[in-house]
């Protein structure tokens, strides 16, 4: 059986967890850190999530796995059939995580510390987001999904992409929902869906494991 290996807190772990239980796969979760002994063998970089294949090989990075699901898991799909409807999932899920998720995991640190992060700092993370917030306004319909009428492989990615997104916002004062209309009313429809529940359920069950993960690191 395939196995999903990270940690519940992770929202990257979330994003192909979320896309197996939608297409109904059955695979395991391994509860594990990066800092385990021979993390390595599953993921050189040290990252979570990891993923191994029903015939024992290991993947990672998250927008890999994805592809990977939909490759091996086609019923049920994520992805459109259609070539650019299809690149232009891909084409959000890659603005989202480089202009909303990457800039704004720089102010996790001081996020997790209630430490006050330098101005300077700041200033980038929030120029970097303006182009996310333009990139989605640019191409989001939220009708009621994000690219139209089907939930895909975007929703799943920009959902989880917000809540780090979120984290840094509360530290730069960027208000997504008011920058990005259609956005609020998308979310609750993705947050109300039973699947997200049972991973926001699994997330919280982690929720004092990983800042104990995170005090062994300091
Ligand atoms: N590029 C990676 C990023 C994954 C990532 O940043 N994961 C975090 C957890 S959300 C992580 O493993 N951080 C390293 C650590 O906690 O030591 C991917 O797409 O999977």
């Amino acid at each position: 059986m395939p196995t999903l290996h990270g940690f519940s807190y992770s929202n990257y772990y979330n994003i192909p967890k979320h896309a197996l239980l939608y297409k109904g796969v059955a695979f395991e979760e391994e509860l594990i850190f990066p800092s385990a002994n021979d993390y390595s063998k599953l993921n050189p970089a040290l990252k979570v999530p990891s993923f191994t294949t029903d015939d024992g090989h290991h993947l990672s990075e998250t927008s890999v796995l994805c592809e990977y699901i939909e490759d091996i898991y086609p019923e049920k799909p994520l992805l459109p059939s259609n070539p650019l409807a299809r690149s232009r999932n891909r084409q959000l899920m890659r603005m989202a995580e480089l202009y909303l998720e990457l800039p704004n995991r720089r102010l996790l640190p001081y996020s997790f510390s209630n430490q006050a992060a330098p101005e300077s700092l700041i200033a980038e993370v929030v120029a970097v987001v303006d182009r996310g917030i333009n990139c989605l306004n640019a191409l989001a319909t939220f009708d009621p999904w994000l690219l139209g009428p089907e939930m895909t492989m975007a929703d799943i990615y920009l959902f989880y992409v917000l809540t780090v997104a979120e984290m840094g916002c509360s530290i730069t004062g960027v208000n997504l929902n008011d920058s990005i209309p259609g956005l609020e009313p998308w979310r609750e429809l993705f947050a109300a869906d039973p699947i997200s529940q049972r991973v926001a359920e699994d997330t919280e069950a982690n929720r004092s494991v990983f800042f104990e993960y995170l005090q062994r690191r300091r």
